[in-house]
Parts: C-alpha cells; sequence; structure tokens
C-alpha cells in the first residue's frame, strides 16, 4: 500500500479487517516492522483520538514518531502557488512537504475542509500536495473530504459487535451550532456501502452529501422511520455539501437530537459517534452513557485501524 485517503486504498475489505482483528489478538507481534523507521504526524487541526491513537499504533510497530502542530510553532504556510507572499505567510508548502519528507518514512497529514471553496476542498489541494511533493507514503488522519481512519475504525466495531449477518446501520445526522466537515460521513458511507450491511441515511432536507459518497444508498428523510428496525445508530453533524449552502449550518433543530425515546424505535440498537460530541446537542447524555454505546470501544478500535494501515505502507 502506497498511500491511504481512501477505502479503495485497503482492497479487499474483509481481508483488512480481517486483518485488524488478527492485529488486535497480538498488538505487539509486528514490532520490528518499524524498526529505525519515522512516522510524522502533520496537523492543521486539533485532535486527541487521531493523535494519541495513532503514535501508539507507531509505537506498537516499533516507529519513531515526530508530531508537528503546523499552527503552534511552525511557520505560518502559505498554500496557493502563485501568490506574492508578502503577508503573514513566510513559507510555502510547496517546500515545506519535501522537507518534511526528509525527515520521515510515513506521513499523516490531517487538514479539514475550509470552507472557502468547495472546490479547494473536493479536489483535496493539500493532502494531494504532500502525496505529490513528500516523496514519501502519506495517510489521511481526516483531509478535507475524508476521515477513512475513523470509517475503518467504525466498520472494525461493527463487525465485532453485530448480532446478524447483514445488519441495519443508519447514518443520521444531528445538530450542533458550528459547521463541521462532511468527511466523517462521506468516509463512513464509502464504507459502508463497501460493507455488507443495510444501510440507510437520515438528515433534513437540504443536507444531501456529495453523490460521490452516497452511491444510491438509501437517503430517508424521516429520522424516525430510518431508526425503525436498526441495528446500529451513527450521529454525525455535517455542514451542507450542496451549493449555494456549500458549509453553512441550515438547522439546529434538536428535534434531531439522538434520545432514548428515539432509540427505543430500533432493534435494541447501539449508538455510535466518532468523537469529540456535543452532548444534548447529538446525544442525549441518557443514551451516550447507555450500555447500547458504543463510543468508547469504537475510539479504542482507532488503534487498530491506524496499526493495520501504518502495518501495510511500512510492509
Ligand atoms: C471534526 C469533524 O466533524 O470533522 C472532527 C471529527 C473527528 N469535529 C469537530 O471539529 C468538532
Ligand atoms: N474521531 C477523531 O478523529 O477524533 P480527534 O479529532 O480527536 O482526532
Amino acid at each position: 500500500m502506497k498511500k491511504y485517503t481512501n477505502v479503495t486504498d485497503l482492497g479487499n475489505l474483509k481481508d483488512a479487517v480481517k486483518e485488524a482483528l488478527e492485529i488486535k489478538k497480538n498488538r505487539y507481534a509486528f514490532k520490528h516492522i518499524g524498526e529505525n523507521k519515522t512516522l510524522l504526524m502533520v496537523f492543521f487541526n486539533s485532535s486527541l483520538r487521531t493523535r494519541l491513537s495513532t503514535q501508539k499504533a507507531g509505537m506498537n510497530l516499533g516507529m519513531n514518531t515526530i508530531v508537528l502542530d503546523v499552527n503552534q510553532g511552525a511557520w505560518k504556510l502559505e498554500t496557493e502557488r502563485g501568490v506574492i507572499m508578502d503577508g503573514d505567510k513566510p513559507e510555502h508548502l510547496l517546500e515545506a512537504i519535501p522537507v518534511m519528507g526528509c525527515y520521515c518514512d510515513v506521513i499523516g497529514v490531517r487538514s479539514f475542509a475550509r470552507f472557502e471553496s468547495k472546490q479547494f476542498d473536493y479536489e483535496e489541494t493539500i493532502l494531494n500536495q504532500f502525496i505529490k511533493y513528500s516523496g514519501k507514503p502519506v495517510f489521511s488522519m481526516e483531509a478535507a473530504t475524508g476521515h477513512p481512519l475513523q470509517a475503518f475504525a467504525d466498520l472494525i466495531t461493527i463487525e465485532e459487535y453485530k448480532k446478524t449477518e447483514r445488519p441495519k446501520v443508519v447514518l443520521t445526522w444531528a445538530p450542533h451550532p458550528k459547521a463541521l466537515p462532511q468527511a466523517v460521513p462521506n468516509s463512513f458511507c464509502d464504507f459502508m456501502n463497501e460493507a455488507d450491511v443495510d444501510f440507510v441515511i437520515t438528515h433534513p432536507e437540504g443536507y444531501e452529501l456529495d453523490e460521490k459518497f452516497v452511491r444510491g444508498a438509501k437517503v430517508e428523510y424521516n429520522q424516525q422511520k430510518a431508526f425503525e428496525g436498526a441495528d446500529f445508530i451513527y450521529a454525525k453533524n455535517w455542514a451542507a455539501y450542496n451549493d449555494p449552502n456549500y458549509g453553512k449550518v441550515l438547522s439546529t433543530d434538536r428535534s434531531w437530537t439522538v434520545d432514548a425515546a428515539k432509540m427505543l424505535l430500533t432493534n435494541h440498537a447501539y449508538f455510535m459517534h466518532c468523537l469529540p460530541v456535543r452532548r444534548n446537542m447529538i446525544v442525549t447524555d441518557e443514551v451516550i452513557e447507555s450500555p447500547q454505546s458504543l463510543v468508547i470501544p469504537e475510539a479504542a478500535n482507532r488503534e487498530i485501524s491506524a496499526q493495520t494501515v501504518l502495518k501495510r505502507l511500512l510492509e
């Protein structure tokens, strides 16, 4: 594997999940693969889980890790080519990336959608420059349009907890006060469309996701109807995708919050969220604290998805 930005980089998804579950049984079985190899993690945005789980995954494989917070202590980076650099940014990404590539063997990049230009975001302008100019294998730690380490961990979690061969998995939009990227739901769609699940998406009108990710999956605008018979409820907020509202918050309607009454409509479903989560906006205290909540095992599986990906990038 030369890069990891998308579900397709994993090849056969069943084999990838199998490999991940093997790694989980003995996560120190491959601790020589990363000997004398350096993992560089570059963050343009905040992180708790990705930072810790990916560093831990690298350590499990014997790697050394360097973490760079671009916004804390590094030079401010210009990202557009052709700009006359007389402003507040002393360095260009086009020098910074190959320099970063000199000091490591694998690079992880976190660079969220900026919501300034849909084209800039959806062309994955930042991530693709890392792929093009670093000379090293690159993996996404949530880029503008996807969060494949998260979705891989989500699939591993569903595989571990499912009680039927083909569970019903519902991705539900939920309210949030700030505009959030579509990366998490996009990747979740990508993985669920490839997995052996009955996948349903529910959101208010106007929150349609890019068809490139939805790929004909069932969209049900009535949240309660979508919840009926569900085995997994996967909640997430995202800002609007469609023009002219790209990047906008169209609704903070708390009737979409996942609560205990709605969970009663399901087939005793598990609750999932990638975290960080705003309680009593996305989900009530009661549901996230219930025995059906998988948010912590889901986060724990981030170490496993990252380790599977790093192992494959090193091999
Ligand atoms: C980010 C998002 O929604 O993409 C990261 C989630 C993993 N969330 C926030 O910025 C709150
Ligand atoms: N789920 C996730 O990626 O969390 P962080 O933003 O804390 O890394």
